[in-house]
Protein backbone atom coordinates (compact mmCIF):
# COMPACT_ATOMS: atom_id res chain seq x y z
CA UNK A 1 0.00 0.00 0.00
CA UNK A 2 1.19 3.48 -0.88
CA UNK A 3 1.87 5.96 1.97
CA UNK A 4 1.67 9.73 1.47
CA UNK A 5 3.37 12.00 4.01
CA UNK A 6 4.88 15.45 4.53
CA UNK A 7 7.75 16.74 6.65
CA UNK A 8 5.83 20.00 7.23
CA UNK A 9 3.83 18.40 10.08
CA UNK A 10 6.81 19.23 12.34
CA UNK A 11 5.87 22.90 12.08
CA UNK A 12 2.90 22.24 14.38
CA UNK A 13 4.19 21.47 17.85
CA UNK A 14 2.03 22.78 20.66
CA UNK A 15 3.52 23.17 24.11
CA UNK A 16 0.55 22.53 26.39
CA UNK A 17 -3.19 21.78 26.55
CA UNK A 18 -5.65 22.41 29.35
CA UNK A 19 -6.44 19.03 30.93
CA UNK A 20 -7.79 18.25 34.41
CA UNK A 21 -7.53 21.93 35.32
CA UNK A 22 -3.83 22.14 34.51
CA UNK A 23 -1.62 22.92 31.56
CA UNK A 24 -0.14 19.59 30.48
CA UNK A 25 2.33 18.71 27.72
CA UNK A 26 0.53 18.13 24.40
CA UNK A 27 0.06 14.43 23.61
CA UNK A 28 -0.46 15.18 19.89
CA UNK A 29 3.18 15.72 18.97
CA UNK A 30 5.49 15.42 15.94
CA UNK A 31 7.11 12.21 17.15
CA UNK A 32 3.83 10.37 16.45
CA UNK A 33 4.17 10.83 12.70
CA UNK A 34 7.89 10.04 12.79
CA UNK A 35 7.23 6.75 14.61
CA UNK A 36 4.45 5.76 12.21
CA UNK A 37 6.57 6.51 9.16
CA UNK A 38 9.49 4.59 10.64
CA UNK A 39 7.27 1.54 11.14
CA UNK A 40 5.69 1.80 7.68
CA UNK A 41 9.21 1.65 6.22
CA UNK A 42 10.34 -1.11 8.58
CA UNK A 43 7.50 -3.46 7.60
CA UNK A 44 7.86 -2.67 3.90
CA UNK A 45 4.25 -1.59 3.51
CA UNK A 46 4.98 -0.05 0.10
CA UNK A 47 6.19 3.15 -1.54
CA UNK A 48 6.32 6.36 0.48
CA UNK A 49 5.78 9.61 -1.41
CA UNK A 50 5.62 13.29 -0.47
CA UNK A 51 2.35 15.22 -0.74
CA UNK A 52 1.74 17.59 -3.62
CA UNK A 53 0.38 21.08 -2.96
CA UNK A 54 -3.29 21.50 -3.87
CA UNK A 55 -3.87 25.05 -2.68
CA UNK A 56 -7.04 26.44 -1.09
CA UNK A 57 -9.60 24.97 -3.47
CA UNK A 58 -10.02 21.55 -1.82
CA UNK A 59 -10.13 23.20 1.63
CA UNK A 60 -13.00 25.43 0.52
CA UNK A 61 -15.10 22.38 -0.35
CA UNK A 62 -15.31 21.78 3.42
CA UNK A 63 -14.37 25.00 5.28
CA UNK A 64 -15.44 28.65 5.05
CA UNK A 65 -13.25 31.43 3.62
CA UNK A 66 -13.57 33.42 6.86
CA UNK A 67 -12.42 30.39 8.86
CA UNK A 68 -9.40 29.73 6.62
CA UNK A 69 -8.45 33.43 6.74
CA UNK A 70 -8.65 33.29 10.53
CA UNK A 71 -6.50 30.13 10.76
CA UNK A 72 -3.87 31.51 8.41
CA UNK A 73 -3.42 34.73 10.40
CA UNK A 74 -4.34 33.72 13.97
CA UNK A 75 -0.83 33.27 15.32
CA UNK A 76 0.33 36.53 13.75
CA UNK A 77 -2.61 38.32 15.41
CA UNK A 78 -1.69 36.62 18.68
CA UNK A 79 1.85 38.04 18.46
CA UNK A 80 0.53 41.46 17.42
CA UNK A 81 -1.63 41.45 20.59
CA UNK A 82 1.65 41.20 22.52
CA UNK A 83 1.45 37.53 23.36
CA UNK A 84 4.16 34.92 23.02
CA UNK A 85 4.06 31.16 22.55
CA UNK A 86 0.91 29.28 21.54
CA UNK A 87 -2.53 30.79 20.97
CA UNK A 88 -5.34 29.25 23.08
CA UNK A 89 -8.90 30.49 23.72
CA UNK A 90 -10.44 30.96 27.14
CA UNK A 91 -13.94 32.27 26.38
CA UNK A 92 -16.60 30.71 24.09
CA UNK A 93 -19.94 31.81 22.55
CA UNK A 94 -21.97 29.06 24.26
CA UNK A 95 -25.72 29.22 25.05
CA UNK A 96 -27.24 32.68 25.57
CA UNK A 97 -24.37 34.39 23.75
CA UNK A 98 -24.26 35.79 20.25
CA UNK A 99 -22.64 33.70 17.48
CA UNK A 100 -20.56 36.45 15.92
CA UNK A 101 -16.77 36.74 15.53
CA UNK A 102 -15.50 39.81 17.43
CA UNK A 103 -12.40 41.89 16.60
CA UNK A 104 -10.05 40.81 19.36
CA UNK A 105 -7.95 37.69 18.82
CA UNK A 106 -9.04 36.21 22.18
CA UNK A 107 -12.67 36.42 21.12
CA UNK A 108 -11.94 35.14 17.63
CA UNK A 109 -10.10 32.12 19.06
CA UNK A 110 -13.17 31.34 21.17
CA UNK A 111 -15.48 31.83 18.19
CA UNK A 112 -13.59 29.45 15.89
CA UNK A 113 -12.42 26.89 18.47
CA UNK A 114 -14.42 24.63 20.79
CA UNK A 115 -11.85 23.42 23.34
CA UNK A 116 -8.75 24.50 25.26
CA UNK A 117 -6.52 21.68 24.11
CA UNK A 118 -5.66 22.72 20.58
CA UNK A 119 -2.92 25.36 20.57
CA UNK A 120 -2.09 27.35 17.43
CA UNK A 121 1.68 27.68 16.97
CA UNK A 122 3.62 29.78 14.45
CA UNK A 123 3.74 26.84 12.00
CA UNK A 124 0.25 25.45 12.53
CA UNK A 125 -1.26 26.77 9.29
CA UNK A 126 1.58 25.33 7.19
CA UNK A 127 1.37 21.96 8.97
CA UNK A 128 -2.43 21.79 8.76
CA UNK A 129 -2.51 22.64 5.05
CA UNK A 130 0.26 20.07 4.46
CA UNK A 131 -1.89 17.42 6.18
CA UNK A 132 -4.81 18.31 3.90
CA UNK A 133 -2.42 18.04 0.93
CA UNK A 134 -1.38 14.59 2.16
CA UNK A 135 -5.04 13.50 2.22
CA UNK A 136 -5.75 14.99 -1.23
CA UNK A 137 -2.63 13.47 -2.78
CA UNK A 138 -3.59 10.04 -1.43
CA UNK A 139 -7.20 10.48 -2.63
CA UNK A 140 -5.93 11.24 -6.14
CA UNK A 141 -3.95 7.98 -6.10
CA UNK A 142 -7.26 6.15 -5.69
CA UNK A 143 -8.68 8.15 -8.59
CA UNK A 144 -5.70 6.96 -10.63
CA UNK A 145 -6.63 3.38 -9.80
CA UNK A 146 -4.76 2.45 -6.63
CA UNK A 147 -6.93 0.04 -4.59
CA UNK A 148 -5.85 1.64 -1.32
CA UNK A 149 -3.61 4.35 0.12
CA UNK A 150 -2.51 5.61 3.53
CA UNK A 151 -2.54 9.37 4.22
CA UNK A 152 -0.16 9.93 7.13
CA UNK A 153 -1.86 13.14 8.24
CA UNK A 154 -0.75 15.22 11.16
CA UNK A 155 -2.31 17.25 12.75
CA UNK A 156 -5.49 15.11 12.74
CA UNK A 157 -8.87 16.33 11.51
CA UNK A 158 -12.07 14.51 12.48
CA UNK A 159 -13.08 16.94 15.25
CA UNK A 160 -12.96 19.90 12.82
CA UNK A 161 -16.23 21.22 11.36
CA UNK A 162 -17.07 23.80 8.67
CA UNK A 163 -15.70 26.78 10.62
CA UNK A 164 -14.64 25.36 13.97
CA UNK A 165 -11.52 23.54 15.18
CA UNK A 166 -10.56 21.53 18.25
CA UNK A 167 -9.56 18.04 19.37
CA UNK A 168 -5.94 18.64 18.25
CA UNK A 169 -6.93 19.41 14.64
CA UNK A 170 -7.50 22.41 12.34
CA UNK A 171 -8.61 21.12 8.93
CA UNK A 172 -10.78 18.04 8.39
CA UNK A 173 -8.41 15.95 6.27
CA UNK A 174 -10.82 13.02 5.82
CA UNK A 175 -13.71 15.30 4.83
CA UNK A 176 -11.49 17.17 2.37
CA UNK A 177 -10.43 13.87 0.80
CA UNK A 178 -14.06 12.65 0.72
CA UNK A 179 -15.17 15.80 -1.12
CA UNK A 180 -12.19 15.49 -3.47
CA UNK A 181 -13.32 11.94 -4.32
CA UNK A 182 -16.95 13.08 -4.79
CA UNK A 183 -15.82 15.90 -7.12
CA UNK A 184 -13.89 13.44 -9.25
CA UNK A 185 -16.70 11.02 -9.87
CA UNK A 186 -17.02 8.73 -6.87
CA UNK A 187 -20.80 8.98 -6.41
CA UNK A 188 -21.07 7.63 -2.86
CA UNK A 189 -18.46 7.90 -0.13
CA UNK A 190 -18.61 6.01 3.18
CA UNK A 191 -16.49 7.36 6.02
CA UNK A 192 -15.71 4.76 8.69
CA UNK A 193 -14.32 6.42 11.84
CA UNK A 194 -12.56 3.96 14.15
CA UNK A 195 -10.82 6.57 16.33
CA UNK A 196 -11.57 6.29 20.08
CA UNK A 197 -13.27 9.70 19.98
CA UNK A 198 -16.39 10.62 18.06
CA UNK A 199 -15.60 12.58 14.89
CA UNK A 200 -17.98 15.43 15.64
CA UNK A 201 -16.55 17.60 12.87
CA UNK A 202 -16.98 14.99 10.15
CA UNK A 203 -20.50 14.15 11.34
CA UNK A 204 -21.52 17.82 11.30
CA UNK A 205 -20.05 18.41 7.83
CA UNK A 206 -21.99 15.54 6.25
CA UNK A 207 -25.08 15.44 8.50
CA UNK A 208 -27.53 16.41 5.76
CA UNK A 209 -25.77 14.65 2.89
CA UNK A 210 -27.36 11.63 1.20
CA UNK A 211 -24.17 10.88 -0.77
CA UNK A 212 -21.73 10.65 2.15
CA UNK A 213 -22.25 8.07 4.90
CA UNK A 214 -20.59 8.64 8.28
CA UNK A 215 -20.26 5.70 10.68
CA UNK A 216 -18.36 5.93 13.96
CA UNK A 217 -17.40 3.59 16.80
CA UNK A 218 -16.31 5.61 19.82
CA UNK A 219 -16.37 6.18 23.56
CA UNK A 220 -19.83 7.25 24.77
CA UNK A 221 -19.94 11.06 24.69
CA UNK A 222 -21.85 10.97 27.98
CA UNK A 223 -18.47 10.20 29.52
CA UNK A 224 -15.83 11.25 27.00
CA UNK A 225 -14.62 14.04 24.73
CA UNK A 226 -16.12 15.61 22.59
CA UNK A 227 -19.09 15.20 25.01
CA UNK A 228 -21.65 17.09 22.92
CA UNK A 229 -22.07 14.90 19.83
CA UNK A 230 -21.93 11.21 18.89
CA UNK A 231 -25.04 9.76 20.57
CA UNK A 232 -26.80 6.75 19.03
CA UNK A 233 -29.93 8.74 18.21
CA UNK A 234 -28.03 11.10 15.87
CA UNK A 235 -28.76 9.53 12.47
CA UNK A 236 -28.57 12.39 9.99
CA UNK A 237 -31.16 14.93 8.96
CA UNK A 238 -33.19 16.05 5.93
CA UNK A 239 -31.68 14.54 2.77
CA UNK A 240 -29.05 12.92 5.01
CA UNK A 241 -31.54 11.12 7.26
CA UNK A 242 -30.15 7.64 7.86
CA UNK A 243 -26.64 8.30 6.51
CA UNK A 244 -25.09 8.84 9.96
CA UNK A 245 -24.49 5.87 12.28
CA UNK A 246 -23.16 6.32 15.81
CA UNK A 247 -22.08 3.32 17.87
CA UNK A 248 -21.05 4.71 21.27
CA UNK A 249 -19.48 2.19 23.66
CA UNK A 250 -18.83 2.34 27.41
CA UNK A 251 -15.42 3.30 28.78
CA UNK A 252 -13.44 0.12 29.36
CA UNK A 253 -14.78 -1.62 26.24
CA UNK A 254 -12.58 -4.49 25.02
CA UNK A 255 -12.04 -5.98 21.58
CA UNK A 256 -14.98 -8.45 21.40
CA UNK A 257 -17.63 -5.73 21.93
CA UNK A 258 -15.66 -3.24 19.84
CA UNK A 259 -15.40 -5.71 16.96
CA UNK A 260 -19.14 -6.39 17.13
CA UNK A 261 -19.69 -2.67 16.62
CA UNK A 262 -17.26 -2.73 13.69
CA UNK A 263 -19.29 -5.57 12.20
CA UNK A 264 -22.48 -3.48 12.53
CA UNK A 265 -20.80 -0.46 10.94
CA UNK A 266 -19.46 -2.58 8.07
CA UNK A 267 -22.90 -4.07 7.40
CA UNK A 268 -24.42 -0.57 7.32
CA UNK A 269 -21.70 0.47 4.88
CA UNK A 270 -22.42 -2.56 2.67
CA UNK A 271 -26.05 -1.52 2.67
CA UNK A 272 -25.14 2.08 1.74
CA UNK A 273 -23.13 0.56 -1.12
CA UNK A 274 -20.38 3.21 -1.45
CA UNK A 275 -18.03 3.53 -4.40
CA UNK A 276 -15.15 4.31 -2.02
CA UNK A 277 -14.40 4.03 1.70
CA UNK A 278 -12.48 6.63 3.71
CA UNK A 279 -11.26 5.30 7.06
CA UNK A 280 -10.61 7.84 9.82
CA UNK A 281 -7.87 5.74 11.35
CA UNK A 282 -7.24 6.45 15.02
CA UNK A 283 -5.49 3.84 17.14
CA UNK A 284 -6.22 5.54 20.46
CA UNK A 285 -8.47 2.53 21.15
CA UNK A 286 -5.25 0.79 22.25
CA UNK A 287 -5.21 -0.31 25.90
CA UNK A 288 -2.01 1.63 26.60
CA UNK A 289 -3.19 4.92 25.13
CA UNK A 290 -2.52 7.75 27.60
CA UNK A 291 -5.86 9.57 27.11
CA UNK A 292 -8.28 6.76 26.25
CA UNK A 293 -10.17 3.95 27.96
CA UNK A 294 -10.74 1.10 25.53
CA UNK A 295 -8.58 -2.02 25.78
CA UNK A 296 -7.66 -3.16 22.27
CA UNK A 297 -4.41 -5.14 22.04
CA UNK A 298 -1.75 -4.67 19.38
CA UNK A 299 -2.77 -7.86 17.55
CA UNK A 300 -6.40 -6.75 17.41
CA UNK A 301 -5.50 -3.99 14.95
CA UNK A 302 -4.67 -6.61 12.28
CA UNK A 303 -8.21 -7.97 12.58
CA UNK A 304 -9.55 -4.44 12.18
CA UNK A 305 -7.67 -4.05 8.90
CA UNK A 306 -8.78 -7.46 7.72
CA UNK A 307 -12.46 -6.67 8.37
CA UNK A 308 -12.17 -3.35 6.53
CA UNK A 309 -10.66 -5.21 3.57
CA UNK A 310 -13.83 -7.33 3.61
CA UNK A 311 -15.80 -4.26 2.52
CA UNK A 312 -14.07 -4.88 -0.80
CA UNK A 313 -14.00 -1.26 -2.00
CA UNK A 314 -11.25 1.23 -2.86
CA UNK A 315 -10.08 2.41 0.55
CA UNK A 316 -8.34 5.55 1.75
CA UNK A 317 -6.89 5.46 5.26
CA UNK A 318 -6.54 8.89 6.88
CA UNK A 319 -4.61 9.11 10.16
CA UNK A 320 -6.43 10.56 13.17
CA UNK A 321 -5.46 9.87 16.83
CA UNK A 322 -3.26 7.41 18.74
CA UNK A 323 -0.96 8.77 21.42
CA UNK A 324 1.13 5.97 22.90
CA UNK A 325 4.44 6.81 21.27
CA UNK A 326 6.00 3.37 21.77
CA UNK A 327 3.21 1.46 19.97
CA UNK A 328 1.49 3.95 17.66
CA UNK A 329 3.65 2.93 14.68
CA UNK A 330 3.01 -0.80 15.08
CA UNK A 331 -0.70 -0.31 15.78
CA UNK A 332 -1.25 1.75 12.63
CA UNK A 333 0.92 -0.59 10.55
CA UNK A 334 -0.99 -3.62 11.89
CA UNK A 335 -4.27 -2.21 10.55
CA UNK A 336 -2.71 -1.56 7.14
CA UNK A 337 -0.94 -4.93 6.99
CA UNK A 338 -4.12 -6.68 8.14
CA UNK A 339 -5.92 -4.92 5.29
CA UNK A 340 -3.31 -6.00 2.77
CA UNK A 341 -3.51 -9.58 3.98
CA UNK A 342 0.20 -9.92 4.61
CA UNK A 343 1.62 -11.37 7.80
CA UNK A 344 1.80 -9.06 10.78
CA UNK A 345 5.24 -7.69 11.55
N1 LIG B 1 -8.17 15.38 29.40
C1 LIG B 1 -8.06 12.90 18.36
O1 LIG B 1 -7.88 11.77 18.79
N2 LIG B 1 -8.52 15.95 24.80
N3 LIG B 1 -8.32 13.93 19.16
C2 LIG B 1 -9.32 15.76 25.91
C3 LIG B 1 -8.44 15.01 28.04
C4 LIG B 1 -9.15 15.94 23.55
C5 LIG B 1 -8.44 13.74 20.57
C6 LIG B 1 -8.62 16.18 27.16
C7 LIG B 1 -8.84 14.71 22.78
C8 LIG B 1 -8.86 14.94 21.30
C9 LIG B 1 -7.90 13.17 16.90
ZN1 LIG C 1 -9.09 10.21 19.12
Amino acid sequence: MLTVCSTAHHLHHGTAELTDGRMMACVERPERAARILERVRQVGLGDVIAAEAHGREPLLRVHSTAYLDFLETAHEAWLTAGREGDALPFCWPTRHLRQMPPEHIDGRLGYYCFDAGTPITAGTWRAATAAADVAMTAALKLIEGAPAAFALCRPPGHHVAFDQYGGYGFLNNAAIAAEGLRDRGYARVAILDVDYHHGNGTQAIFYERPDVFYGSIHADPAHEFPYFLGHAEERGERAGAGTTLNLPLPLGTGFPAWFEALERACRAIDEFDPTVVVVSLGVDTYRGDPISQFTLDQDDFSSVGKRIAGLDRPTLFVLEGGYDIETVGANVANVLIGFEGSTRA
